[in-house]
């Protein structure tokens, strides 16, 4: 199986968490997307869902399927999105598609977060993939010295020569170099830096269950 069909298997397996009549949590990637293209088979069943970035929200839309704002939403039960690594515990590193901190917000709202991701996904220990932490623009450097102090090696993530501007209007800092232990303490530490607007460690609030497309189909751990 390619790695695309594997991410449409668990995206088609995230289907059956949908709650009927209700307002779903939609995440930002390729793996939310192929969601995305599921729910809209079967979207008579739901009232709606609220997206974690704009190219999320344009592709509901795409879909007939009514996007609303959080701010109108009282709970929502289910949260659907991807990620970029996730342990078997549950906690991941997310943001490397720059929609980290919308996906934290509406993740932190709903009931259930179910992670949807090909198998490659899976690790032992956090951070091979450089972990993201949005900034507000003045701050970047402040934030990069320290975490260099982490013992991490911080990039500022640009497109061609421009740094990337998240949907908040902030940018983001990769980092590499990081053998994250402990990801509770390190979510904390990193959000206590002044100017961090969020840290893509989803680590204090992780996934319920985590969908994993593998070679033997879709594997369930949590
Ligand atoms: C979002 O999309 C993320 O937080 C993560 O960065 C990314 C995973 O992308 P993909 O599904 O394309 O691998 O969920």
């Amino acid at each position: 199986m390619t790695q695309d069909e594997l991410k449409q298997a668990v995206a088609r397996a995230a289907i059956d968490y949908v709650v009927d009549g209700e307002i779903i949590g939609v995440g930002t990637g390729s793996t939310a997307n192929f969601f995305i293209d599921e729910l809209g088979k079967i979207k008579e069943r739901i009232k709606g869902a609220v997206a974690s970035s704009e190219a999320t929200a344009e592709r509901l839309r795409g879909h007939g399927i009514p996007v609303f704002d959080l701010n109108d939403v009282e709970r929502i039960s289910v949260y659907v999105d991807g990620a970029d690594e996730i342990t078997a515990s549950g906690a991941m590193i997310k943001g490397g598609g720059a929609a980290l901190t919308r996906e934290k917000i509406v993740a932190s709202v709903s009931d259930k977060f179910v992670c949807i991701a090909d198998g490659s996904k899976l690790v032992q220990v956090l951070g091979k993939f450089p972990l993201p932490v949005e900034v507000v623009p003045m701050a970047g450097q402040a934030i990069m010295r320290q975490l260099v102090a982490l013992g991490g090696q911080p990039k500022l993530r640009v497109k061609g020569t421009e740094p990337v501007v998240t949907d908040n209007g902030a940018h983001i800092i990769d980092v590499a170099g990081l053998a994250i232990a402990d990801p509770v303490a390190l979510e904390s530490q990193i959000n206590q830096m002044p100017g961090v607007i969020t840290v893509g460690l989803f680590a204090q609030r992780g996934a319920n269950v985590c969908l994993l497309g593998t070679a033997d189909g879709v594997k369930k751990l949590t």
